[in-house]
C-alpha cells in the first residue's frame, strides 16, 4: 500500500484505491452482503436490535419491500466482522489515523433498481454525529471508506465528491425540508451559494473491489440509481480512538486487531442503553407526508 491516498485526502477531501481488494475478496464480501439483505427482508418494517439494524420499506417505485440500508450487520455476519479489523484495512488507515482506531460506522447501503428514493442530495456526513463534542478532531481524523461491492457509476448512483471544500467547515447543503433522500435533486442553486460551481462535482466511477475515502466534511452524495441493476457500499467510519474515548467500537489497539466484545458500544444509535431493542420502527420516513426523517444516512 502505498500513501498516495494520504495526501489525496488531505488535499482534495477523498481518495479512491482501485483494487484494494482482489476479485475473490470483493465476490466474498458480496456474497455475505446478500445474506445480510435477505436478513433484513425477513422483516416487515424498519428493524433494530442494540446497534443491528436493518431499514426496510415498500418501496412506492418498485412496488417491492426494500432494505435501503443495514448498519452493524457485523455483530451478525463473521465475514464482515473480520473485514472490518483486517490487516489490508490496518494498512490503508495507519497512515492516516495511527494504530490505536475505533470504528463508528458499519453500514451496507443498497440502491434497488426501480427504487423511488434512491439518491442521497449533496452533504457533509458530520451532520449524522448527533453527539460531535464526544469527538475531537471530526474534521481530519474521522474517515468514511466506501467499498464498492459491484461495479458503480452514473447510471446505478455511484458516489459524486466536491474536492477541496473539506477545508471550510460545515456548509449546511441539504438541511432544507425533506431530508437528504426525499429533499429535491436539483441543488445547483444551492451549491452556489454555498460557494461550490456545480462544474466542480466529480462522478465516481467504481469497479468491485475499489475503495473511496472521505471526510466528514466532505461535500458528497449520489444520483439515482436508473439502471436495472442494484448498487452496492459498504460504508465502515473509522476514528483516532484517542479521539472517541465514549463512542465506538475498537478496531486495532496498538496495531492489533480487536473482535467485537460481549456487548455491543455507543456509536452512532444514542438511546442504544435506554432503548436496545428489539423492536420494529413505527414511522417510516418515506412516507409523503413525513417532514422529518430519522438519522438514518452515513
Ligand atoms: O450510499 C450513498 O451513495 C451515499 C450515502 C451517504 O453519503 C450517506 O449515507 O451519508
Ligand atoms: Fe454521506
Amino acid at each position: 500500500m502505498g500513501t498516495r491516498h494520504v495526501i489525496d485526502v488531505r488535499e482534495d477531501g477523498y481518495a479512491v484505491i482501485r483494487g484494494f481488494l482482489n476479485g475473490d475478496e470483493v465476490a466474498e464480501l458480496r456474497r455475505e452482503s446478500e445474506k445480510v439483505y435477505e436478513e433484513g427482508l425477513r422483516h416487515h418494517a424498519t428493524y433494530r436490535d442494540k446497534n443491528l439494524y436493518f431499514e426496510v420499506i415498500e418501496d412506492a417505485g418498485s412496488g417491492r419491500r426494500a432494505v435501503p440500508q443495514a448498519h452493524w450487520f457485523s455483530w451478525i455476519n463473521p465475514v464482515f466482522e473480520q473485514y472490518r479489523r483486517s490487516q489490508k484495512l490496518f494498512e490503508v488507515l495507519a497512515p492516516l489515523l495511527g494504530p490505536d482506531i475505533k470504528q463508528i460506522a458499519n453500514q451496507l447501503h443498497w440502491k434497488a433498481p426501480g427504487g423511488k428514493y434512491t439518491y442521497y442530495r449533496m452533504h457533509q456526513d458530520v451532520r449524522f454525529r448527533q453527539r460531535p463534542e464526544l469527538f475531537a478532531n471530526l474534521d481530519r481524523y474521522s474517515l468514511n471508506l466506501g467499498l464498492a461491492l459491484n461495479r458503480q457509476d452514473a447510471s446505478n448512483g455511484a458516489l459524486k465528491v466536491v474536492p477541496g471544500h473539506h477545508k471550510r467547515g460545515y456548509l449546511g447543503l441539504a438541511e432544507d425540508g425533506g431530508g437528504i433522500m426525499v429533499g429535491a435533486m436539483e441543488q445547483g442553486a444551492e451549491l452556489k451559494s454555498a460557494g461550490i460551481d456545480p462544474s466542480e462535482v466529480v462522478q465516481l466511477e467504481m469497479e468491485p473491489g475499489d475503495l473511496a475515502i472521505w471526510t466528514l466534511f466532505t461535500v458528497h452524495g449520489s444520483g439515482p440509481n436508473i439502471s436495472n441493476d442494484p448498487r452496492i457500499l459498504l460504508i465502515d467510519n473509522y476514528v483516532r480512538a484517542e479521539d472517541s474515548p465514549d463512542r465506538g467500537e475498537w478496531v486495532f489497539r496498538d496495531g492489533r486487531s480487536v473482535p467485537l466484545g460481549p456487548e455491543p458500544e455507543i456509536c452512532k444509535y444514542e438511546q442504544l442503553r435506554e432503548f436496545p431493542g428489539p423492536f420494529y420502527a413505527r414511522e417510516s420516513w418515506t412516507d409523503e407526508a413525513a417532514s422529518s426523517q430519522p438519522a438514518i444516512a452515513g
